[in-house]
């Protein structure tokens, strides 16, 4: 398996179980070399907790990549999730066009929205900006959601394969080559990933549990991004990350005290066989 260098950038929410808390422990875990760009330092993340503090650190971004750049650190693979600012995302459109090497794959997950809703602390301003940055990655990673915000169609409970293929052809018209829209259910029990790449549209169906934990997006991207970087297809990608997701909320099912996260160290071991 190759050993690579890869950039993630997100939040660190202290506590919650999503962002970095996760990227970082399940990138590892696939063998990869991770460093991280915090965007925000947050005592726990922002769905279902109150109070929470939120550290914004765009103004401490470019004197790191300056620092980077005088140290000649190229990334393979530059992998964004929650941003801090509309700011901090015109300086990570700058690190994703200059940190990478000449074979670096940009993986956007818009991180901005869930159950048809924007998280707390984004604006239709930010959505803005996060169209022109997810129109230059190579793979676009977003939920049902997010697709809608960025494509400005109605979110919808229920829908069939015309919608989703609408969603699909709207966000490669944002710029975005290869995309994996996550949380496609056209049926109660099951739902799935929608992975269009080269001009091919693949479903992957797996079972539906029934609990919906927060921070199984992070879980997800950062299990593609792991996969992706052990040189599977996008399509074998998508479905090892889809089945490691499926597990860890599985494992944190009946746990009424753990409503904030998805247990996921519990099925890293899974996720190393499935790479194997
Ligand atoms: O999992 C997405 C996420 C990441 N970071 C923070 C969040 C959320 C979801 O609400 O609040 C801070």
């Amino acid at each position: 398996m190759a050993y690579k260098k890869i950039l993630t950038i997100q939040d660190i929410s202290c506590v919650g179980q999503c962002s970095l808390t996760v990227a970082l422990p399940i990138l590892s875990a696939c063998g990869m070399e991770t460093c991280i760009l915090p965007s925000a330092v947050l005592s726990t993340h922002t769905a279902g907790f109150s109070g929470f503090t939120f550290r914004d650190l765009t103004d401490d971004m470019p004197a790191i990549q300056a620092h980077w750049k005088k140290e000649n650190i190229k990334f393979k693979a530059i992998y964004t999730g929650y941003l801090g600012s509309i700011k901090q995302v015109g300086y990570v459109r700058d690190i994703l066009k200059t940190m990478g090497t000449d074979d670096c794959v940009r993986i956007v997950d818009p991180a901005m929205a869930d159950n048809g809703q924007l998280y707390s602390i984004f604006n239709q301003d930010y959505v803005e900006a996060m169209k022109v940055l997810c129109g230059e990655a190579d793979i676009l990673v977003p939920n049902i959601t997010e697709a809608c915000f960025l494509t400005d169609e109605e979110y919808k409970e229920t829908y069939d394969e015309g919608y989703i293929c609408n969603l699909v052809e709207k966000l490669k018209a944002l710029g975005a080559k290869t995309v994996v829209l996550t949380g496609v259910s056209y049926e109660v029990g099951t739902t799935g990933v929608v992975v269009y790449e080269n001009g091919k549209m693949e479903y992957y169906k797996h079972d539906k549990i029934a609990k919906g934990s927060h921070g199984t997006g992070d879980i997800y991207a950062s299990a593609f991004v792991g996969a992706l970087m052990n040189d599977k297809s996008v399509y074998e990608s998508a479905k090892i990350a889809a089945d490691y997701t499926v597990k860890c909320i599985i494992n944190t099912q009946g746990d009424a005290d753990h409503w904030y996260g998805a247990k996921f160290e519990t099925a890293l071991g899974d996720l190393i066989k499935m790479l194997a």
